[in-house]
């Protein structure tokens, strides 16, 4: 697929000078289901553009103008697109977030994304933003060429995506991941990595050159690592900010990351190399679907010669370039002292339902009725009241050009990786893995790190199990705009912050589009009020969507994990524990029992002998039904697999 650029680029004579008008890029892209096989194994149903597959990769210059006429023709699904990483400035409502910057795109409507690129360069990308959609394959690279000559040398640029691949659907998956017998949250596990779309891919180079490659790691969920066989990285840029270059024979790339790497080939055409990519294995429950942990692609100087063989590596995890120590080229110093702080807990657990979500300080990510910066712009004089906009979008009210920290906990034993949107951070302080320690170790503030004289900028950060980070940003990009995990299975288990960044300059400065709101009209969803929709009392949030009820009190994660065991080993035996990947634990339930402090024994004692009056008491929720029948469903798909 060749660089799409649909534009025509005026010159005009002023005063006598010469001035190239900035270009505006048109795109009109239809979104629909058609089918693609792009590991060579499983051919499935997938997002297209206007029908086709993979989606375009767009190339546009710095301040150019991108229109996008996204329309919906899934007519089952609703869609929409996010510019991952581009700033948006004045722009927030074609930041492309359902129910925060726009309302979702229903089937057969339309809406038209119009924002400039004035002050950015480098590799970003764009995805749908609904609902884990962007893992059936709506993703897309874009590149800005920067009007200035970059701080390095090379002869050639080329593109690479990298991405985990599913056979089986988003839509299908979700049902089964955000349900109370997947109580642990284990993760759906893909089957391959995909090398520019396809596996086993292949790079045809030439003899002595340097080449500018720019690596976006377009999935959903893992973090890869990469090398290759008897070449090596200079790292020059990662997310679009340039970087003092640092040469390395490993690179890790989370979600969402982008890294600008210069690769010189050899003089030497005689064979062909390896260019591995390997599956972050800490991050996946189990194993038991992924068709290759590794993958093998190939650096090809010479098509008659063998393609190569795999190229493992003993070093591939110690010997990774740890970007917390890559120093932003021009340097920039470290921001002053913060005005402002967020402190978040990262921790992943069961509400009363038994679905295991994520949450930030105890709070899980719930969309409003009325999409966020509809209620900045409706809110008058209380847009700077963070209850306007609702318990569970977790809003933070930020300040005008205040210095806001941000300060993750991770509680959680994985690693996640972060993005906001709106901005770069400077990095300031990322804690090591503490796997091993007995609990979380959390950012002490009386004994912090000294941070780097100049900070590395970026917009997608990972933070180590059990451990934190610190990063700072000016609040000078007025939106609202999300913070939250690139994991998209996080996110649907509610991962995510909302900040509404000088929500006065927002309303003196943006409006929404007409379509923007018919949009939402036609999806029947209001565009002012507070997050209840209650646009006479804005303080008044009777009626607005809430988290699911905790646990009762006493009664922990690992019961509820016990108690559904108990109940599975008797109602569905082991068919619902493969599913969910737990082959390798067979006596899990006996283990997480074995766990239990005697107080919860008691308590689940007491559950199995009152099972059925639970019951009863359980139906009043009205999602039993559902659950059963998902339940029926999972029983019925399982045994299918297993014979
Ligand atoms: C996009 O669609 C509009 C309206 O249908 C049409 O006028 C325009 O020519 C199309 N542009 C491109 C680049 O296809
Ligand atoms: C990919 O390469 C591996 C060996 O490296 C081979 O076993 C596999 O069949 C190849 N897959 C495809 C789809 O070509
Ligand atoms: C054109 O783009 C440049 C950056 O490349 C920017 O400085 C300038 O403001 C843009 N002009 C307009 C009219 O948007
Ligand atoms: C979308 O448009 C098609 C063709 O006009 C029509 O058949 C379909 O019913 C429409 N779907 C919805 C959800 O309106
Ligand atoms: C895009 O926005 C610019 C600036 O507001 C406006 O002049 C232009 O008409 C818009 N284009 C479309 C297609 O909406
Ligand atoms: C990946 O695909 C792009 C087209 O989208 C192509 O320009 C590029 O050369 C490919 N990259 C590699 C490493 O083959
Ligand atoms: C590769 O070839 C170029 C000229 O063709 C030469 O200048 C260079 O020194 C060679 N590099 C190596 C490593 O031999
Ligand atoms: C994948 O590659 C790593 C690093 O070379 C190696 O240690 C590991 O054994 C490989 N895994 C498989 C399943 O081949
Ligand atoms: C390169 O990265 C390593 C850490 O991986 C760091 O120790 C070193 O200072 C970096 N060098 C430069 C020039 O950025
Ligand atoms: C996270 O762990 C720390 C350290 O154990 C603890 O103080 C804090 O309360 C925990 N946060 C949550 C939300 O559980
Ligand atoms: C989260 O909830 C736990 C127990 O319900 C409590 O101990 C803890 O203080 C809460 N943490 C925060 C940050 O609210
Ligand atoms: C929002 O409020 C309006 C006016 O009270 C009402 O007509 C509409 O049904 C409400 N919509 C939702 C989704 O709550
Ligand atoms: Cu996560």
């Amino acid at each position: 697929m060749n660089f799409v650029s649909l534009f025509a680029s005026a010159v005009f004579l002023f005063g006598g000078s010469v001035l190239a008008e900035n270009a505006t890029h048109v795109y009109n892209w239809t979104a629909q289901w058609g089918t693609a096989n792009p590991d060579g194994l499983f051919e499935r149903r997938v997002v297209t553009c206007n029908g086709e597959y993979p989606w375009p990769a767009i190339k546009v210059t710095q301040g150019d103008r991108i229109v996008v006429n996204l329309s919906n023709g899934l007519p089952d699904q609703n869609t929409s697109v996010h510019f991952h990483g581009l700033f948006q400035h004045d722009t927030n409502e074609f930041d492309g977030v359902p129910m925060l910057t726009q309302c979702d795109i229903p089937p057969n409507e339309t809406l038209t994304y119009n924002f400039t690129v004035p002050d950015q360069h480098g590799p970003y990308w764009y995805h749908s933003h609904s609902k884990g959609q962007y893992m059936d394959g709506m993703v897309g690279p874009v590149i800005i060429e920067d009007i200035e000559k970059p701080p390095y040398d090379y002869d050639e640029e080329v593109l690479l995506t990298l991405e985990e691949w599913y056979h089986k659907e988003v839509s299908e998956m979700i049902p089964e991941f955000l349900n109370r017998f997947n109580p642990t949250g284990a993760e759906p596990i893909p089957q391959v990595l995909l090398f520019n779309n396809t596996l086993n891919g292949t790079w045809a180079v030439k003899p002595d050159t340097t080449y500018l490659l720019h690596i976006i790691n377009t999935g959903g969920f893992l973090s890869q690592y990469l090398w290759m066989e008897d070449h090596t990285f200079t790292v020059v840029g990662v997310d679009g900010i340039y970087v003092e270059p640092n040469e390395t024979d490993y690179i890790y790339i989370t979600v969402a990351q982008r890294y600008d790497v210069l690769i010189h080939t050899k003089n030497d055409t005689s064979r062909n190399y390896a260019f591995m990519q390997s599956m972050d294995e800490t991050m996946l429950d189990t194993e038991t679907e992924v068709i290759s942990i590794n993958s093998t692609n190939a650096i090809v100087y010479n098509a008659s010669a063998p393609m190569p063989q795999e190229y493992l590596s003993d070093d591939y995890i110690d010997d990774i370039l740890d970007d917390f120590y890559l120093t932003p080229s021009p340097k920039e110093d470290a921001m002053d002292d913060y005005d402002y702080q967020i402190k978040i807990d990262v921790l992943m657990n069961n509400l009363d339902d038994g679905v295991n979500y994520a949450f930030f300080n105890n709070i899980t990510y719930v969309a409003p009725k009325v999409p966020t910066l509809g209620s900045v712009l409706s809110a008058g004089d209380f847009s700077t009241n963070d209850l306007v906009y609702g318990t569970n979008t977790h809003p933070f009210v930020l300040q005008k050009d205040e210095i806001v920290e941000i300060v993750v906990n991770n509680n959680d034993t994985g690693k996640h990786p972060f993005h906001l949107h709106g901005h770069v951070f400077q990095v300031l302080e990322r804690g090591p893995d503490f796997s091993d320690a007995p609990g979380p170790i959390p950012y002490n503030e009386s004994a912090p790190y000294t941070a780097p004289e100049y900070p590395l900028l970026r917009d997608t950060l990972y933070v180590n199990p059990q451990s934190y980070f610190r990063i700072r940003f000016k609040a000078d990009n007025p939106g609202v705009w999300f913070f939250h995990c690139h994991i998209e299975w996080h996110l649907l288990q509610g991962l995510a912050i909302t900040l509404v960044e000088d929500p006065e300059s927002i309303q003196a400065r943006q409006s929404v589009t007409d379509n923007w709101k018919d949009v939402c009209a036609a999806n029947g969803v209001p565009f002012e009020g507070n997050a209840a929709n209650n646009t006479e009392n804005l303080l008044d949030l009777t009626g607005q969507n809430l988290q699911v009820k905790s646990l009762p009190s006493g009664f922990t994660a690992k019961g509820i994990v016990a108690m559904v065991f108990s109940c599975l080993a008797g109602i569905l035996g082991c068919a619902v524990i493969c599913i969910y990947g737990m082959a390798d634990i067979p006596n899990l339930e006996e283990k997480v029992y074995s766990e239990l402090s005697p107080e919860e024994k008691k308590m689940l004692d007491n559950e199995d002998d009152e099972e059925d009056d639970d019951d009863s008491t359980k139906k009043k929720e009205g999602s039993s039904e559902e659950e059963k029948k998902s339940a029926t469903n999972i029983t019925s798909e399982t045994v299918g697999q297993a014979i």
